[in-house]
């Protein structure tokens, strides 16, 4: 299989995030990358490569144009501002429920504005990874246009929870969506994206809610007790045309195991059986696993292959891109197992 990365994921790396109000070391680094990267030689079925230059005129297909260039003026703006010592990071935030919806013209009001929690911190390079990322994704889906069977995006920072103009979840850019666009865009009329991530993928889902040429299904943790809280609910199906293209499987935290996984994920599969799908997109987040820092699913590395197995029943050309997974040391095998049982 062919698997694309770039060293530039490096220029990605936040120093903190808040856990149970603690500053603590970002999960999400770039050693997570490292790790894949490495699995993936040892296995050695696998060619990697760069990605392809795009512009970040795919960025617009599914992000709003004030939203993008946000992104890529941010850390001048907060440089200019609170010097160069700390991400810049957001502190205050538009709830639904009441003050306006205005873009401040200010960069601590734009981060909030901009952000949905305080994940997503922006480094003076970030933008450059974020970009690159991308462009993993991109050249993903044009080699299955081009009669690639299956690659694997190794994108990083993560894409899954990133909305046409909302960063969060340590995402910025939807790697998925603009994938799975690149693949409408290109002939493949009908494409499914099943979302993986132990966390709903509440970007994708927003991006694609109003859709029936982009069916969204993802299999997580319950939102009423995991994050991202307030989205990922079974009763959330789709809206307008996109009525019926829409399936969320939320789980319970603590005791998601094979045994309830397995039944879930045959759910999954049916659906995009039923949607008949040309091309399929896998957001790969590898946080199910038993042992990961911040999620409760209980899948092991036997698990993972028999996803990878049963993903290719479905036998649709198929573009993995990688999301979250935390348990940096395992992480590396348990991604490369889904891609081996995928292959078998
Ligand atoms: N107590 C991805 O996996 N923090 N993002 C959760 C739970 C945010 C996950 C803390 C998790 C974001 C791509
Ligand atoms: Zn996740």
């Amino acid at each position: 299989m062919k698997v694309i990365y770039t060293d530039k994921q490096r220029l990605h790396r936040v120093k903190y995030e808040f856990l149970s109000g603690e500053p603590t070391p970002c999960f999400e680094k770039p050693e997570r990358a490292d790790m894949v990267l490495n699995a993936i030689h040892q296995h050695g079925g696998f060619t990697v490569s760069e990605p392809a230059v795009f512009g970040i005129e795919p960025m617009h297909w599914v992000h709003t144009p004030d939203y993008v260039a946000f992104l890529q003026s941010a850390w001048s703006e907060w440089e200019a501002r609170y010097g160069d010592e700390h991400d810049a990071s957001p502190y205050c935030f538009v709830s639904p429920r009441h003050l306006r919806h205005r873009i401040p013209k200010d960069i601590e009001g734009k981060l909030g504005y901009y952000s949905f929690d305080m994940t997503a911190a922006i480094t003076k390079t970030s933008f450059e990874a974020i970009h690159a990322a991308m462009e993993c994704a991109l050249t993903g889906a044009d080699l299955l246009v081009n009669g690639e069977k299956a690659a694997f995006a190794l994108c990083r920072p993560p894409g899954h929870h990133a909305a046409p103009d909302l960063m969060g979840g340590y995402c910025y850019i939807n790697n998925a969506a603009i994938a799975a666009e690149s693949l409408r865009r290109q002939g493949k009329d009908k494409v499914a994206i099943l979302d993986i991530d132990y966390h709903h993928g509440n970007g994708t889902q927003s991006i694609f809610y109003e859709r029936d040429d982009v069916l969204f299904v993802s299999i997580h943790g319950d939102p009423d007790y995991d994050y991202p809280h307030y989205i990922g609910f079974d009763d959330e199906i789709g809206e307008g045309k996109g009525e019926g293209f829409n399936l969320n499987l939320p789980l319970p935290q603590g005791k998601t195991d094979w045994s309830l996984y397995g039944p879930a994920l045959a759910t999954a599969l049916e659906k995009i059986r039923a949607f008949g799908a040309d091309a399929l997109v896998i957001s790969l987040g590898m946080d199910t696993y038993e042992h990961d820092p911040i999620s409760f699913f209980k899948l092991n590395r036997t698990d993972y292959a028999e996803i990878g197995r049963q993903l290719g029943t479905l036998d649709l050309p198929t573009l993995f891109v990688f999301e979250g997974g935390y348990a940096v040391d395992d992480l590396g095998y348990n991604t490369v197992a889904v891609l081996d049982g995928f292959m078998r």
